[in-house]
């Protein structure tokens, strides 16, 4: 009897490359002026980055700043200029599925531009999602729920005007914590405007307030006191400096939360070493990406600081990618701001999100689990889908 078999020696399949990289810009309107201290958005500009991959999976990220350049280093332009020309070369042929390690190999050619990372890393996320059959809250360790309290911003300018939104936003059931933009009157001005809402709204809803950096630390020990009397229950990023923050904490009966100086994993140790914050206002685009996000909230956990999963006004696509990573987080205690898609006109997606008693739900389907309407993205476009590299090119 023969005993030697001829073995077949497993192959397995090449795995899926990158083939190539697009990016697009899209202009869309805002339902109303949006003031906050640094700029006024009549519209917003969002960068999409697409990544087509050799087993015909198309993962998206987005990539959208407030105000152009007003808020920090980094431009809707900018980012599809750095994707196209430092990104894109690094990218194409690699392997598609290895997510972190591609990221990492990013990170050693690309120093800063964290916006743009976090938009090739959401697409990255998307596309691997998708080939395995797995939603990204699963990629990033698996999600602990399915909705997501979301506040609303009141940013009118007109406290009239804030007021009404404000009841419609409780009579819709669809906010009912309200942030107030403010840093852009007199201090008694402010002062006034947020009282003025807290008074009509009650316990009905929450009030917040986000200085965008605006004050000195004089006039925020001023405004502190005022605003917890005025029954404010969180302060966001008061000033401009950590070292401001921390002499301004735990003076006042109100949290203070972290935003513009929590830039990634290694500001957020400062931050806690220094007691800074009570809260970090975690940003995806703003640490550098989901995963680098999910170190920061590592951080904010081992300190004892709160978190609030934060927004930099994304569109619909960037908004799911915070949404899934939130959505995996142990804390959450003060809930969310992705309301970014409802600032805007205009759907981008061919089934919108669901936003419906005061939460938006995490999409379960594979990847981000959004679709675009593509004909609508092509509609918005500023130029025409750029092709960016490609493997034949
Ligand atoms: C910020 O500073 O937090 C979040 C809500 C909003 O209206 O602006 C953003 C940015
Ligand atoms: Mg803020």
């Amino acid at each position: 009897m023969n005993t030697t078999f001829a073995h077949a020696v497993p192959v397995s399949p090449p795995c899926p490359v990158i083939e190539r990289v697009e990016t697009v810009l899209l202009d869309l309107p805002t339902i109303r002026p949006h003031k906050l201290s640094v700029a006024t958005m009549n519209g917003q500009t969002m960068m999409l980055v697409k990544v087509h991959c050799s087993d015909g999976i198309v993962g998206i990220g987005e990539g959208t700043t407030i105000g152009g350049l007003a808020y920090g280093g980094e431009s809707p332009e900018g980012m599809q200029l750095a994707i196209e020309t430092y990104f894109a070369p690094l990218m194409v042929r690699e392997d598609a599925t290895a997510v972190r390690a591609l990221m990492l190999r990013i990170g050693k050619m690309v120093k800063e531009n964290r916006f743009a990372k976090c938009a090739v890393e959401t697409a990255l996320l998307d596309a691997h999602g998708k080939r395995l059959g797995l939603p990204v809250s699963e990629l990033l360790g698996g999600r602990l729920r399915d909705r997501l309290p979301v506040a609303w911003t009141l940013a009118s300018g007109d406290t009239a005007k804030d007021i009404a939104e404000a009841e419609k936003m409780l009579d819709l059931r669809r906010h009912n914590i309200f942030k107030l933009k403010i840093g852009g009157k007199t201090l008694r001005e402010d002062i006034a405007h947020v009282a003025a809402i807290k008074r009509a709204l009650g316990d009905r809803g929450a009030v917040r307030v986000d200085v965008n950096m605006a004050w000195g630390e004089t006039e925020a020990a001023y405004g502190l006191a005022a605003l917890a009397d005025a029954g404010c229950e969180l302060v966001e990023q008061p000033v401009a400096s950590a070292s401001a923050m921390m002499r301004l904490m735990r003076r006042f009966p109100v949290a203070l939360m972290a935003d513009e100086i929590l830039q990634g994993p290694e500001t957020a140790f400062a931050i806690a070493t220094n007691h800074s914050a009570d809260v970090f206002a975690i940003k995806i685009e703003q640490s550098g990406g989901l995963f680098s996000a999910q170190r920061v909230a590592a951080i904010a956990d081992a300190a004892g600081i709160g978190l609030y999963g934060g927004t930099m006004l994304e569109g619909a696509v960037g908004t799911i990618a915070s949404a899934q990573l939130f959505s995996t987080f142990v804390n959450l205690q003060w809930g969310t701001e992705l309301f970014g898609p409802l600032l805007l006109t205009e759907e981008i997606l061919a089934a919108p999100l669901d936003y419906s008693d005061f939460e938006l739900t995490v999409p379960h389907r594979p990847g981000l689990g959004i679709e675009l309407d593509e004909d609508r993205i092509a509609y918005f476009a500023r130029d025409k889908l750029r092709k960016t590299t490609s493997a034949d090119a």
